[in-house]
């Protein structure tokens, strides 16, 4: 039975990918830019984009680096820009990979982010041993001067400082917190704009629709523009489920954010479609999930009725999304398709999620048709 699914999945991937657009014997020519996708669909709102994996950058997932081509207009490395990876001892940089990343949103016409250049997670080990603020100050200079020095003019847009605060807006207690208080924060963006002045910097975070958390951001982004510190952009993440965020807090948090005169960029959209062990009443907490069948209730598929779900969640999400175009300049699904997902792996590992617009085969869902026929282009 799964060897005829899969054969059905090859096949029905295989067409999808026929019709588009690209030369084939036996199939008559259509010009790709007649297909409707993503990027020629939201157009005239925003740009739309997605998290790459390895495979993708290196493109020997051929079959998604041809659907990235296809479908989406910016690009963000989901991992391999990160401190740990490009500048994992002090004196040593790995950018292959990462220039591979670069050139393919360059030969494609592609905005590209980078992603991120401080962060407390998927940090270089080196860094969690610095006490001294003198030295955790050359530390952090020496990252943003190599990394984005190296990348000047090609990076379009910097996730400068990734997840700085607390959910209640405090800032939270990294490391570079705790040596050297706020002050980190501005170095980071004062270096940034000095090293790459054309490039777009954001301050990038997750649960921004928090009103105690949009707060703190508010105040952050106040407090560089107070110091005269460029900063261009606010990202909020979108780690989202079937009810919750409340859209109206997003939409405060979008009204928030633009009133200081920055962007809004949705970074990291997606949907999870699982139970949530923290959402479940009288759960123990420390139950093990892990392998239990309540929590993992679609291994072979999306049922239709939560197809319809995702579909009607995501066709919510992206009415938000036009109602303020004009103050959001992006949206990036933090993933390509459903098996690639960081969400199979957590909030438990090994799950079957299905968070995405494109299905395991790489073949678009029903969210995919329904967003995009909020705003189709007029024939
Ligand atoms: O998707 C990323 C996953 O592959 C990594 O294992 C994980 C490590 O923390 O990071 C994930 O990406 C995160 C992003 O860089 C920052 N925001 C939260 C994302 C999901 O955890």
């Amino acid at each position: 039975m799964r060897f005829y699914f899969h054969l059905l999945g090859i096949i029905l991937t295989s067409l999808f990918f026929t019709n588009c657009g690209e030369t084939n014997a036996d199939t008559p020519l259509v010009p790709t830019d007649t297909i409707p996708r993503l990027k020629t669909n939201f157009t005239n709102a925003f740009t739309i984009g997605a998290a790459l994996n390895e495979a993708q950058i290196l493109e020997t997932d051929q079959v998604g680096a041809s659907l990235i081509k296809k479908e989406f207009n910016t690009i963000t490395p989901e991992n391999n820009m990160k401190w740990m990876y490009i500048h994992p001892t002090l004196d040593s940089f790995n950018f292959s990979i990462c220039d591979q990343y670069v050139e393919f949103g360059r030969k494609n016409n592609m905005h590209i982010v980078g992603h991120a250049l401080l962060w407390h997670s998927q940090i270089a080990e080196y860094m969690n041993e610095v006490k001294d603020s003198a030295l955790m100050a050359s530390y952090i200079d020496q990252h943003i001067r190599k990394v984005a020095g190296h990348y000047k003019g090609k990076i379009d847009t910097w996730d400068v400082v990734n997840e700085a605060l607390n959910e209640d807006g405090t800032f939270r207690e990294s490391n570079f917190f705790k040596v050297m208080g706020p002050s980190y924060l501005e170095q980071a963006f004062r270096t940034a704009a000095e090293v790459d002045p054309t490039a777009t910097l954001i301050y990038n975070d997750y649960n921004m629709w928090k009103p105690e958390k949009r707060a703190g951001a508010v105040k952050l982004v106040k407090n560089l523009q107070e110091k005269g510190i460029k900063i261009d952009g606010v990202g909020m993440q979108a780690h989202w489920s079937l009810i919750g965020p409340d859209l109206k807090d997003v939409e405060n948090s979008i009204l928030a954010y633009a009133e200081l005169g920055v962007k809004v960029m949705f970074t990291e959209l997606d949907v999870t479609a699982l139970p949530n062990p923290w959402e479940l009443e009288g759960a123990e907490v420390s139950q093990n999930f892990e392998g239990s069948p309540f929590m993992d209730p679609y291994p072979d598929g999306l049922p239709d009725s939560m197809q319809v779900k995702l579909a009607e969640r995501y066709s919510d999400i992206f009415n938000l999304f036009l109602k303020h175009q004009d103050k959001i300049s992006r949206v990036t699904f933090w993933g390509v398709n459903d098996g690639g997902s960081w969400l199979n792996n957590w909030p438990i590992e090994n799950r079957t999620n299905h968070p995405l617009f494109f299905d395991r085969n790489y073949l678009p869902k029903p969210a995919y048709h329904k967003v995009m026929n909020l705003n189709q282009p007029k024939n």
